[in-house]
């Protein structure tokens, strides 16, 4: 670094602390660690499609805290520029404040790391100050932090190597870590966008579809108003989530088709614009998931339009000696469903509406299917692509490949919402509660039995069909003290539930559910 020798004719073994030719060096690091930072950061926010990512928070801050004559003779001067312009300078900023932290990094190791997270705070406070924050913006700044913490110190290490003759060699090192990770990041940082801009387009389309379906009336004595009981309508945001796609597939309806083919007359591939042509058939169902443990929440009821399975199949016409169809996802999951729960007359589904508006992209928009009275993994296939007509003994699916049962039909079972578990009311009067649910066999009765005494008879709100939930209320006295409630249903086929405790491996839970809650 240093060209100058000492008396006795040697390279001093420590270079001047704060030789300018390494500052230079370090501020380099310190702006390519920036620019890294930044540029994951951003990347995490668009992959997981976050409201807002933290440069554009800071950005908006900068222009709301703008004052208003100022704003408009600078949006006079660039013009339509303003935008990119704003968020260009923000970024300039940071790395500005990235490269001169780290040319302190020789005296004070510390420095660059304080200052860069005093960044992230100042990030974080922006995107708080947001409409929407999300979690995933605060999570983009975690990425962010832990990748400039990473990329400095593989940058400046090779510059701070003060070994005599190391110059030469660590600004070669440098120079290839900076490519390295510059390389690494503008990959990452371009595959985040594609995925979050492609997520962002379609749910554009999705905002946009304008489709002739309406968000069905909650029978009017189906929500018995307990508190603490799910809501008999599950709204789509508290709709249970279950998918093996790490993240949702992106369809936009033009580009969406359904091939139906396998033991059918012709093969037939159906467009979105066809489905949507159709007479749209509405209907309540509740869709569970066969890993729902006793007590468990992994179930919803919702309202759903879409054309009824069995006219596809027709149109397909079906061959003889076919029992299944296999049915495939976009991102290539499957699914077998026995063909006579498609063919008959329930209400099986390819769901375009949940709750009068669009399927929502992670509950499988464009389509998907739903089948009263079977389980989620056999039947309700979201982002669906593909049916084939096929037999049960021809194929195997991705859950029945892992030992899980090849029909799955949905098994009886009650829950208690309140009391919660564990919970403390006052002693006297108590309203207990829950859900209970058999699809496509009904419920026909709810028993209640209080500190193992005799079974009572709970009552039960409407429903407008066989296929969805219903509620269960009883008012019992309770004196102070422990009490246990537990939980059964009898369904219209006339099946209690039994006690017997199964594990939700290989078809679903069963057994009881039941609550201790202590009267005070
Ligand atoms: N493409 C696809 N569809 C799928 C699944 C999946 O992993 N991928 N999981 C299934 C399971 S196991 C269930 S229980 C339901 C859950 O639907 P939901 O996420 O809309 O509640 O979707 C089904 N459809
Ligand atoms: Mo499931």
């Amino acid at each position: 670094m240093s060209t100058t020798t000492d008396r006795t004719g040697t390279t001093p073994a420590v270079d001047a602390p704060q030789a300018p030719v390494s500052r230079a060096w370090l501020a380099a690091a310190g702006a390519i660690a920036g620019a890294c930072a930044v540029g994951l950061s951003e990347a995490t926010a668009w992959a997981l499609r976050a409201d807002t990512s933290p440069v554009a928070a800071v950005a908006a801050v900068v222009r709301d805290a703008t004052p208003g004559a100022l704003a408009e003779a600078l949006i006079g001067l660039v013009g339509a520029l303003d935008k990119p312009l704003l968020l260009g300078g923000t970024v300039v900023l940071l790395l500005g404040v990235c490269a001169y932290a780290a040319s302190w990094v020789r005296r004070a190791p510390l420095v660059p790391d304080l200052v860069f997270l005093a960044l992230a705070a100042i990030g974080l406070a922006a995107v708080m100050s947001q409409p929407t924050p999300g979690t995933a913006a605060a999570l983009a700044l975690v990425v962010g932090v832990m990748t400039w913490v990473v990329t400095l110190r593989l940058l400046t290490g090779p510059v701070l190597d003060d070994r005599p003759g190391s110059d030469h060699e660590g600004r070669r090192r440098f120079l290839t870590r900076a490519g390295l990770v510059l390389g690494v990041t503008a990959v990452l940082t371009v595959a985040g966008r594609v995925a979050g801009g492609a997520r962002r387009s379609v749910e554009q389309s999705r905002r946009l579809l304008r489709l002739p379906v309406t968000p069905g009336e909650v029978p009017p004595s189906a929500d018995l108003r307990v508190d603490g009981v799910a809501p008999w309508r599950t709204p789509d945001e508290e709709f249970y989530l279950i998918h093996t796609a790490l993240a949702s597939p992106a369809i936009r309806p033009e580009d969406w088709a359904l091939r139906i083919h396998g033991m059918v007359d012709r093969e037939v591939r159906l467009t979105y614009q066809d489905l949507v042509d159709r007479r749209l058939t509405e209907a309540w169902v509740t869709l569970c998931c066969v890993s729902n443990p006793v007590g468990g929440d992994l179930v919803g009821n919702a309202f759903w339009s879409g054309v009824p399975v069995r006219e596809v199949l027709a149109a397909a016409g079906v061959r003889d000696g076919a029992d299944a169809v296999l049915q495939t996802s976009q991102d290539g999951w499957t699914c077998s469903t026995p063909l006579e729960a498609l063919t008959d007359d329930r209400n099986a589904l390819l769901a375009v509406a949940m709750n009068g508006r669009p399927l929502p992209v992670d509950h499988g928009f464009p389509v998907r299917m739903v089948v009263p009275g079977l389980y989620g993994y056999v039947s309700a296939t979201k982002w669906l692509v593909d049916l084939e007509v096929t037999r049960f003994d021809d194929v195997t699916a991705f859950w029945t490949e892992r030992g899980w049962g090849e029909r799955g039909p949905v098994k009886t079972m009650s829950r208690v919402d309140v009391p919660e578990d564990g919970a403390d009311v006052p002693a006297g009067d108590v309203v207990l509660g829950g859900v209970a649910w058999a699809q496509h066999t009904g419920i026909e009765r709810v028993q209640v039995q209080l500190d193992g005494g005799p079974w009572r008879e709970a009552d039960l709100g409407g429903s407008s069909n066989d296929d969805t939930w219903v509620q269960w209320r009883l008012r019992v006295e309770v004196e102070p003290g422990e009490h246990q409630l537990v939980v059964r249903a009898t369904d219209r086929s006339g099946y209690t539930q039994t006690a017997a405790r199964a594990d939700v491996v290989p078809d679903g839970a069963t057994g009881w559910d039941g609550h201790t809650f202590t009267a005070r």
